[in-house]
């Protein structure tokens, strides 16, 4: 019998799509039970998305995408969530109703219907009917109840504390609303003002978010953000008594204890709590100058304060500025000395002690600090460089040659210009260098070499530049493990006039004159680099062990007393032990929860009349936000100030003088929890039942954007752990595995925005090529495990559409005598190739090269001649997930049906197809090598190797290479599949 498939003409998109999309509504497809016999659960999420109004792009490739995963996932058997809501308060509806005079509540809700209708437009197979939405009471009574409990265990708190606020406007801006210390609206200077906060204590939570990270299965790059958002740091805290004050000291806490005896003054932060102090006992002797630039500092960013180098694009980050507290001295506790104390704003209030130990010698920012300033810079760590990567890597092992030699930085007679030395044999570039012999100093072996290798005549010394570089590597000339300590001077050509170099020199070494940027780019070795540095004047040594240039960068300790000699580790440790404490901080700040803002959870506490806190009791939870608010215009103050019913309902409630609390929560408080509420949503004893929460917690897989890894992810762990240590859910962390996508930039390769006109419209582009079309060429344009930019093309959306125009239409031509496998093998085995690519790929998120997969055999499928049911239905359940719509109609076309024997029945509760290794196996035979008839050697390789192939891998043996010594290959003669001859 031959069956012709018959299906529409046309691939007809729209009808396809909206018939489906009922369909599948129809019979509940996509909702999850929570327990299902025989399959196991499996939870996958999606950031939810904010009701911002409308659809854009980067919400298709958001949620479309990952849809893809969630598929497979259910067709491999597993009871998959994969839940949707909206995280529903926030700033912007407060601005929409500010601009339209809409309200809030309406703005968030409409915006929320419109896009429930374009997120099902997408045809995705989220769970609808799990749906949470922030902005509920349902919903907001659970945040507030685990603020309760948070709070209860000491965990929430209030206190004062600066926030950027714009006098003109009169109110609180967040720090990119302040951008270079003008207000965003109105461009008016931001001063800081301290109001009483709330904060969560997520600080005690620093060493668990960070340790925790080493058991989680997620990508490299997103654990690295929280670790240096958490930014621990071990150090030592050191204090430095007051000159005739024995009772006071500052206290400050460095990295680098090993530089003590380098001190040569100490900064404190503007915000320095001491300094009150010092004003009122009157001890500062020029408080009128200390207080301007106090003032002066507080329009400032904490990221203007801390770039040292001055960004272009922003003009931020200027040279360090600063001014001596007079009247202050303090002692090193190292050696007695006495130092200066600054006040200076790239030392922060909120970090380490709020004061350092300025440390020219060895830190960039004091080193900038100290030269516009005019303070010393005394040298105490000597660099030592070991060469670690290459041919010429020190071995530690063997025995050193100690050398001491000179490096001669030499400067063009009339152009800007410095001469370059490269080493012929080993590739190393720098500068001239030779041994300094017994008797004579750095400036003679200087001169002396620069005449033997250079043969320059008219040579003038500079002057010698201070300090010496040690170096360890293997001098590859002669072999040698080396010790060198090198000694740079400066010299400079009165002219070019040359006499003949000896002919060794010049066969050794090639010179090349070089401009200033030019050299940097041209030194090979990191003890080049500084010697380098200290010609152009830069004498900042910051080595602690990192590596440069295939080197690792340490220190040696000198001008430090009994510790002259140690290594930078050997002396930290026992610099710490002598003077100060061990102590580790970190970045990581308490979350400043609160905002004075309508459109947010309300904190459910109240003020008794004496002003202390209470909280509200769990019957009188949701603490519903008033409704009466209808001035929402900022005011440094929270809208609910002016909420009559707010204010009766507090009284009401627990007395007369009592009053509630104005301030909403920031809205990550909300998302820090939802993915639990998704697992039992319409709970309205518990936020979320226990049970139900082992079902499905932890969330297998979390995708989401770059912007969050260190915000609301970091927040979500902490939340998720408080709530752990409480008993309230089963497992410390909330996402085992978690994902980051990339952004969809315009087609001028811009990020999309309005005012630059290049903003794709996915409603246009879905009418127009369909939603397969569109969610496959999301998925396309490039690896959803990575965090890249991929500018939008519309060729490639062409490309895509054309892709599924062609798999429908095989369905019209394709002739088959049978529902079982026709027999051609080929065709086969690129079917179970194609199956595990597209397997594997999806699990890693590479939805691009599974699609190029499948593209390649579809070129196989057109070009072959009789194609059974079986291959093409394998084909299609591969495609599923990625052309939900398109492949459901093929599959439940009437000639499909008729083929399987089949009623109609969801392409997508079929089984994920299943890999055949033995299909795939890729038949090998052996080469037989034989030298002039004689067989010397044979080796494996596939069926069908090329002559070329085969020639090579015979030469590659060593059996064949044994003979072959010192003969010349005469001929080659070549059997397929069985032998290779040379004829010598
Ligand atoms: C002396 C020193 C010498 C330092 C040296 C560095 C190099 P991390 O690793 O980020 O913790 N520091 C300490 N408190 C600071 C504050 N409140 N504001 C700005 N800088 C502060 O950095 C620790 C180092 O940053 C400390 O070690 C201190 O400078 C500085 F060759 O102390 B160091």
């Amino acid at each position: 019998m031959l069956y012709i498939l018959v299906m529409h003409e046309k691939y007809n998109h729209q009808e396809i799509e909206k018939k489906w999309q009922e369909k599948w509504k129809e019979q509940k497809l996509y909702e999850t039970l929570d327990e299902v016999k025989g399959k196991k659960n499996f939870y996958t999420l999606v950031e939810f998305p904010y009701p911002s109004g409308n659809l854009h792009i980067g919400h298709w490739y958001a949620f479309a995408v990952p849809d893809i995963f969630a598929r497979t996932k259910r067709m491999q058997g597993y009871n998959v969530m994969f839940p949707i809501g909206f995280d529903a308060f926030g700033l912007p509806a407060e601005n929409a109703a500010i601009k339209n005079k809409v309200d809030p509540k309406k703005w968030t809700y409409d915006n929320i219907a419109f896009m429930e209708k374009q997120l099902q437009s997408m045809g995705n197979s989220f769970d609808w009917s799990r749906k949470v939405i922030t902005s509920d009471p349902e919903y907001y009574k659970w945040t507030q109840w685990l603020f309760l409990k948070l709070y209860e265990k000491g965990l929430a708190y209030k206190k004062k504390a600066g926030v950027n606020w714009c006098p003109s406007c009169n109110t609180v801006l967040a720090n990119e609303q302040a951008v270079g210390g003008k207000c965003e609206r109105c461009g008016t200077e931001v001063t800081q003002k301290d109001l009483e906060q709330w904060f969560f204590k997520i600080t005690d939570y620093a060493e668990r978010l960070l340790s925790d990270l080493d058991n989680l299965k997620w990508p490299e790059e997103i654990k690295t953000a929280q670790k240096n958002w958490i930014g621990k740091s071990e150090g030592t805290s050191l204090k430095f008594e007051i000159r005739n004050s024995k009772s006071e000291t500052i206290e400050v806490f460095t990295t680098r204890a090993d530089t003590l005896f380098g001190v040569t003054y100490l900064v404190v932060a503007p915000e320095y709590e001491k300094m009150e102090k010092w004003k009122e006992e009157k001890i500062i002797k020029n408080w009128d100058e200390v207080q301007n630039y106090i003032n002066e500092t507080k329009s400032k960013t904490e990221i203007e304060r801390t770039t040292w180098k001055k960004d272009p694009s922003t003009g931020s980050g200027q040279v360090k500025t600063g001014v001596e507290i007079k009247g202050i001295k303090v002692v090193n506790p190292a050696n007695g000395e006495e130092v200066p104390v600054f006040v200076a704003d790239y030392v922060l209030g909120n970090y380490g002690t709020g004061a350092v130990m300025a440390v020219p010698a060895h830190d960039n920012r004091d080193f900038e600090f100290a030269k516009k300033y005019g303070l010393p810079v005394k040298e105490v760590i000597q660099p030592l460089i070991t060469k670690e990567i290459g041919e010429d890597a020190f071995e530690k092992d063997k025995p050193v040659i100690e050398r001491r030699s000179v490096v001669a930085v030499i400067k063009h007679w009339s152009e800007d210009k410095y001469l370059g030395a490269i080493w012929k044999k080993t590739g190393w570039q720098g500068f001239v260098i030779g041994g300094i012999e017994e008797g004579e100093d750095a400036k003679t072996a200087g001169l002396r070499e620069i005449t033997e290798e250079t043969g320059y005549k008219n040579v003038e010394f500079v002057k010698t530049l201070p300090g010496i570089i040690n170096a360890r590597f293997l001098q590859r000339v002669k072999n040698q493990n080396r010790l060198a300590h090198f000694e740079p001077v400066l010299f400079r050509l009165k002219d070019g006039e040359r006499a003949g170099v000896v002919e060794e020199e010049k066969i050794l070494q090639d010179l090349k004159w070089l401009g200033p940027d030019e050299f940097e780019k041209f030194i090979t070795h990191a003890d080049m680099q500084i010697v380098w540095q200290r010609a152009m004047g830069n004498y900042c040594y910051t080595g602690d062990g990192e590596m440069v240039l295939g080197c690792r960068r340490e220190g040696i300790l000198v001008s430090s007393g009994e510790f002259n000699g140690l290594t930078t580790a050997e002396a930290i440790t026992k610099i710490t032990k002598k003077f100060g404490d061990k102590v580790t901080k970190y970045k990581l700040r308490d979350w400043l929860l609160s905002r004075q803002r309508y459109w947010g959870c309300p904190i459910p506490v109240v003020y008794d009349p004496q002003g202390k806190p209470h909280k509200v009791p769990g019957k009188n939870l949701p603490w519903l936000l008033p409704e009466d608010v209808k001035d929402f215009e900022p005011k440094g103050e929270s809208p609910l100030v002016t909420s009559k019913e707010l204010k009766e309902r507090t009284e009401k409630i627990f007395g007369n003088g009592w009053k509630p609390e104005f301030d909403t929560m920031d809205t990550f408080v909300d998302s820090s929890w939802y993915f639990n509420r998704y697992t039992d949503p319409k709970n309205d004893k518990e936020f979320a039942n226990k049970e139900k929460l082992k079902n499905w917690m932890p969330v297998k897989r979390y995708s989401g954007g770059d912007e969050h890894t260190a915000r609301h992810v970091l927040y979500a762990r902490f939340f998720h752990k408080a709530l752990f240590d409480l008993g309230l859910v089963n497992e410390a962390e909330p996402f085992v595995e978690r994902m980051n996508r990339g952004l969809i930039l315009g087609p001028d390769g811009q990020k999309m925005s309005k005012s630059k006109g290049n903003v794709v419209d996915p409603d246009e582009l879905v009418e127009k090529v369909g939603s397969d079309t569109v969610k496959m060429y999301l998925a396309f344009i490039g690896p959803y495990n990575e965090t890249g930019q991929y500018p939008w093309d519309l060729g490639g959306v062409v490309g895509i559409r054309r892709f599924l125009e062609r798999v429908w239409k095989i369905g019209l031509k394709i002739e088959s005598h049978s529902a079982e496998a026709s027999g051609d093998k080929k065709l086969e085995n690129q079917l179970h190739k194609t199956i595990k690519k597209v397997t594997e790929d999806i699990e890693n998120y590479k939805f691009n090269t599974a699609i190029s997969a499948m593209m390649i055999f579809l070129n196989e499928l057109e070009h072959t001649n009789q194609v059974s049911k079986g291959t093409f239905d394998t084909f299609l359940k591969l495609l599923a997930p990625f052309a939900p719509h398109m492949t459901e109609e093929i599959w439940n076309s009437p000639t499909s049906l008729k083929l399987r024997g089949a009623n109609e029945s969801s392409i997508h509760l079929e089984k994920w197809p299943k890999l055949d290794e033995t299909k795939i196996k890729e038949e090998k035979i052996t080469v037989v090598v034989q030298i002039n008839g004689k067989v010397r050697a044979q080796f494996e390789a596939e069926v069908g190797i090329s002559e070329k192939g085969a020639k090579e891998k015979a030469l590659a043996l060593p059996d064949v290479q044994k003979w072959l010594v010192d003969k010349k290959i005469k001929k080659i003669i070549f059997v397929l599949n069985k032998i290779v001859n040379f004829v010598v």
